[in-house]
């Protein structure tokens, strides 16, 4: 086997060779004139996927939260997330940064939020309160273990907002893998939000791309900010031609993610001094404690890259690891072998 299994993440994956031949074959132009025909197209695809007016392409996941964030809010509101959200935690503080945005943070289970923690965290409209104006839910949840948002709480929750007049924003960064998991259409968590998002960098295989869909006006207005972001390209149909081949390919065959986590999490359950439940593991991540190891996350993760399984510690004794495209099956079995043989060399 060549070269380390690189569990650390599914943006780890390179574009296939089909893939590239899709770039290099797109028909290109000037972007940010609008003459990007691969652009124009993916965009049309994007939004009908979703069931919105619109898309907009966009170079990553965090850009499309943080130029919807943008878009929907003013200084000074409040937006309401799941503590554990993406858009909240890793996205280098971008909401204050950028938005000048405070969070209003909910205790998810596993990241997922019901619609009665998110009202009791509406601000009454007075002078004392910034308004709550936004709320983001992540679906699937990265640090909720990539569990999947059930169709009745974003329900749930998109009534609370109506009611409130509040906008809800879908971080969809892997969207697709709670849709293959649950054979739903897209649409059947999207028509419940204002905007949604998708990652092409993740699981589905891209280099770079993410789209942010949503109403007509927003979208032109999520132009701008992208503008503003840095974030308008020029030929970018050559990343568009990716995201078309990976909608076309690299959709339905999520599924083995799905299967080859389910895999691992049963290996790494069986040893001893690992902590997981192989039941919680929902779409393409397996996250553990390390504590009985007698290791540190970071050291547990030094000792497996030198035994060739990379992955990322996200906490002093937790550990993460993802599945994606570019890990077999065969693989997924000898990372198992190799933890065994490194605890018990401890
Ligand atoms: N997540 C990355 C890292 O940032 C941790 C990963 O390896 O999982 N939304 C969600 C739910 C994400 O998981 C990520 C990336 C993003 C947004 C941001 O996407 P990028 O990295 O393209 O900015």
């Amino acid at each position: 086997m060549e070269g380390p299994i690189d569990l650390r993440s599914d943006t780890v994956t390179k574009p296939s060779p089909a893939m590239r031949q899709a770039m290099a074959n797109a028909e290109v132009g000037d972007d940010v004139a609008r003459e990007d025909p691969t652009v124009n197209r993916l965009e049309a695809l994007c939004a009908e996927l979703y069931g919105m007016e619109a898309s907009l392409i966009v170079p990553s996941g965090s850009m499309a939260n943080q130029v919807a964030i943008k878009t929907w809010t003013h200084p000074g509101d409040e937006l309401i997330v799941d503590m554990n959200a993406h858009c909240y935690n890793l996205e280098s503080a971008a909401i204050a940064a950028i938005s000048g945005v405070q969070v209003a943070p909910v205790e998810g289970k596993r990241g997922i939020m019901t619609p009665e923690q998110v009202e009791a965290r509406i601000r009454p409209r007075n002078i004392h309160h910034g308004p709550s104006t936004l709320i983001a839910i992540e679906n699937t949840h990265n640090r909720g273990g990539g569990s999947v948002y059930p169709v009745e709480n974003v329900a749930g929750i998109s009534e609370v907002a109506r009611r409130h007049g509040i906008r809800l924003h879908l971080d969809g960064a892997r969207l697709l893998n709670a849709c293959v998991e649950k054979r739903l259409r897209p649409t059947e968590y999207t028509r419940y939000c204002d905007s949604a998002t998708l990652c092409f960098s993740k699981g589905l295989g891209c280099p770079v791309g993410s789209i942010l869909a949503g109403p007509k006006d927003f979208i032109e207005q999520a132009r701008r900010w992208r503008k503003v972001f840095g974030g308008g390209m020029r030929q970018a149909g050559i990343l568009a031609a990716a995201a078309i081949y990976a909608l076309e390919h690299n959709v339905e065959r999520l599924a083995e993610d799905h299967a080859n986590a389910r895999l691992l999490a049963r290996g790494l359950a069986a040893i001893d001094t690992l902590d997981l439940s192989p039941d919680e593991v929902e779409t393409n991540m397996v996250f553990f404690e390390c504590r009985r190891t007698g290791m540190a996350a970071a050291e547990l993760k030094q000792r497996m890259a030198k035994a060739g399984v990379l992955m990322y510690d996200t906490a002093p004794h937790r550990i993460r690891l993802v599945t994606h495209l570019d890990v077999s099956r065969e693989q997924i079995l000898e990372a198992v072998a190799r933890f065994k043989q490194v605890l018990m060399s401890v």
